[in-house]
């Protein structure tokens, strides 16, 4: 009887205060939980982008807050991130729906050595709700894979995301690699991530550091109208 007293009934809770559990829920990794709370606020007219940052990424910080300072372990931020992506999948296509036509097209992936891919699936959903066509390759990417999906693809767009500190110098690795073969100039290269700022996107030959997704988008943007201008010059 206590127990289901003291159950939470999601629906039932004002806008800020199911926010807040929703962050409480994502720290404890409860996907179902993280599902319905997406839904409940999607249903109360919530735009998806709206619900995408304030209830998921917001909640997502403190849990790397947490790990950050030895509260958290790898087990529980990744249920933490299991539930988010849970989150994410429901809103995905609210995200990417667009009758507008092709911006441009990006090839996106998280670095060598690293497989923290919350980040990059955010930017790869939020440009293709702005229009783009995105080929994601995933995790762990080789300076191989890039180039080759590059021309395969004939894209306009190179997006590299890392983590961590130990893997962000893999980014020049790709650039040089792409200067060496002389097809540096032929893509906008757009980097990412947690630990990179704009020195370290400029010190390493990227076109643009972008701080977030919705950066990445606006920067994307850009720099196809730049080159559109370019062609047609
Ligand atoms: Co990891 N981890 N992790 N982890 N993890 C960090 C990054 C860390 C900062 C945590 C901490 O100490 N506070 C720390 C790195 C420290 C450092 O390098 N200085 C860390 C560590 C140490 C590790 C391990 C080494 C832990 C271990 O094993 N001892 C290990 C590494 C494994 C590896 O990659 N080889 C590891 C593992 C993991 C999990 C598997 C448990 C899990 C990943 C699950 C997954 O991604 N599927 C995980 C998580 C979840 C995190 C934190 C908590 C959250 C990352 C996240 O998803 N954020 C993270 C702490 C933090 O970042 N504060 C942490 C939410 C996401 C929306 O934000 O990814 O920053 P973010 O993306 C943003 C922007 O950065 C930008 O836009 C996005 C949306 O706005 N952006 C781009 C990102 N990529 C872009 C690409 C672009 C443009 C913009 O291209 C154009």
């Amino acid at each position: 009887m206590a127990e289901e007293e003291d159950e939470i009934i999601l629906s039932e809770l004002d806008d800020e205060e199911l926010v807040e559990q929703m962050h409480d829920d994502l720290y404890d990794g409860l996907k179902e939980e993280i599902e319905e709370g997406v839904r409940i606020l999607l249903e109360r007219g919530w735009a998806p982008y709206r619900v995408l940052t304030e209830a998921l990424v917001a909640g997502m910080k403190i849990v790397g807050d947490d790990f950050r300072d030895g509260i958290l372990f790898v087990p529980e931020v990744l249920l933490a991130a299991n539930a988010m992506k849970a989150g994410m999948a429901i809103l995905r296509p609210l995200l990417v729906e667009t009758g507008a036509p092709k911006m441009g097209k990006m090839v996106i992936g998280t670095v060598k050595g690293d497989i923290h891919d919350i980040g990059k699936n955010l930017v790869g959903m939020m440009m293709e709700g702005a229009g783009f066509e995105v080929i994601d390759l995933g995790i762990n990417t080789e300076a191989e894979e890039y180039i080759e999906a590059l021309e395969r693809e004939k894209a306009d767009i190179l997006g590299m995301s890392a983590l961590l500190t130990t893997t962000m110098p893999y980014m020049k690795v790709v650039i040089d690699e792409m200067k060496s073969r002389g097809i540096r100039d032929d893509y906008i290269v757009l980097v990412g991530g947690a630990p990179l700022n704009e020195e370290f996107g400029k010190a390493i030959g990227a076109d643009a550091y972008c701080r977030d997704a919705a950066v990445a988008v606006e920067t994307a943007k850009s720099f196809m109208k730049r080159r559109h201008n370019m062609a047609e010059a």
